[in-house]
């Protein structure tokens, strides 16, 4: 057995996407997630294969890579994916040992331990790969005081600073074909343990077409909730994932907001679309008794079609986009948590039902 101390994380330290045109993705990040450029690589500073936009809000960093000439892999990865999550990076505080112990456990390492180094000091970095094509790098920037890495130089923002809308990334889902063996990963390489949330065979069968489990570093800040499809009557939304990704992958992000209402209005106004959520479930006599009281009136989360769900430590409010891109791929969840350390159970029929009335309109059920 692996004891977890064998693989400490300090949380996540990036999400990287590939994306067709990391200009514009960076962009759209800008204007309607509120996040904030701060650092750049491209031809113009020895890049000159691609272009990487690093973009904050709070605590959370995305980088955004697209390929700027024909011929790249990454270009080859856009073109059999879509945009998509490539790297699920960590802060740790000891790559060189995460690494030798993460390939001892059987993970596939992709890139060995090493320094980079610039007038800003040093970062350790190694990679080690998980489902599908997607990467899990591992980072130590404890000694270092630039932008992101070295290579990259800081960067204004693209637009007008804001009001943040997000201040964390709170979990990122998966879309795999076996989960119990993905998750027997994250146990055996990274001491992952088992959260209480899961949706089993039964409730699988019933409405949602998945099942799911969610693991977790100790201190929970890393949260790595594990889906796969189930039988049903129709065709599950992870194998609608699955084919149009063209396999396992990064299905959602859910990013911590303080003020659930405020980033839903500012992200509606900048043009994204939320799913549905229909008046009969905030018309349902059990939902209101269920949630009792929670810090605005049930009105106010109607208007927006925030969902909400309590547990036995406290509730929770969340919505979910629709796809931010083409394919029916890559969605954000926004969550504001008071207490409640779960994915909104109680919401699991709403949403999977919002869920698959998209997949109908788009004649994929
Ligand atoms: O992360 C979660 O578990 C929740 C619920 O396809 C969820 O956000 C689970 C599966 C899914 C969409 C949302
Ligand atoms: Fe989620």
């Amino acid at each position: 057995m692996s004891d977890r101390d064998d693989f400490p994380v300090k949380g996540m330290d990036a999400v990287v996407f590939a994306v067709g045109n990391a200009r514009q993705a960076a962009h759209y990040y800008s204007t309607a997630f509120g996040m904030r450029r701060v650092a750049y690589r491209g031809p113009e500073n020895g890049s000159r294969d691609e272009a990487a936009y690093v973009l904050e809000s709070g605590g959370a960093r995305f980088v955004v890579r697209g390929p700027v000439r024909a011929g790249t892999d990454l270009g080859r990865h856009v073109a059999e994916h879509g945009d998509g999550v490539v790297d699920l990076a960590l802060e740790v505080p000891d790559v060189e040992s995460a690494y030798r112990h993460a390939v001892a456990q059987g993970a596939v390492g992709l890139e060995e331990p090493h320094a980079i180094e610039d007038e800003y000091g040093k970062v350790v970095i190694a990679a080690i790969a998980t489902y599908g094509e997607t990467r899990h790098s591992l980072v130590d920037r404890s000694n270092y005081s630039g932008p992101y890495l070295p290579g990259y130089v800081a960067a204004e923002p693209m637009t007008e600073p804001g009001p943040r809308f997000f201040q964390a990334i709170d979990h990122c889902v998966g879309n795999v074909e076996r989960m119990n063996e993905w998750a027997d990963f994250y146990h055996r390489v990274m001491g992952f343990t088992d959260m209480a949330e899961f949706i089993g065979d039964d409730i699988a069968t019933e409405y949602s077409a998945l099942m799911s489990k969610v693991v977790a570093d100790g201190s929970r800040k890393v949260k790595f909730p594990l889906n796969e499809p189930a039988e049903s009557k129709r065709k599950s939304q992870i194998d609608e994932y699955l084919e149009f990704y063209g396999g396992p992958g990064v299905q959602h992000i859910a990013l911590a907001t303080g003020d659930i209402l405020a980033s839903v209005d500012r992200m509606r106004a900048a043009g994204v679309a939320f799913l549905d959520t229909p008046d009969s479930y905030y018309e349902d006599p059990e939902l209101r008794a269920r949630i009792g009281n929670v810090r605005v009136p049930i009105e106010e989360l109607q208007k927006r079609k925030i969902l909400v769900d309590r547990d036995e430590d406290g509730y929770l409010l969340q919505i979910f986009t629709q796809p931010v891109q083409d394919r029916p791929t890559v969605f954000y969840e926004l969550i504001e948590r008071h207490g409640s350390l779960g994915f909104g159970k109680g919401n699991f029929k709403a949403l999977f039902e919002a869920i698959e009335r998209e997949q109908e309109r788009r004649g994929n059920l």
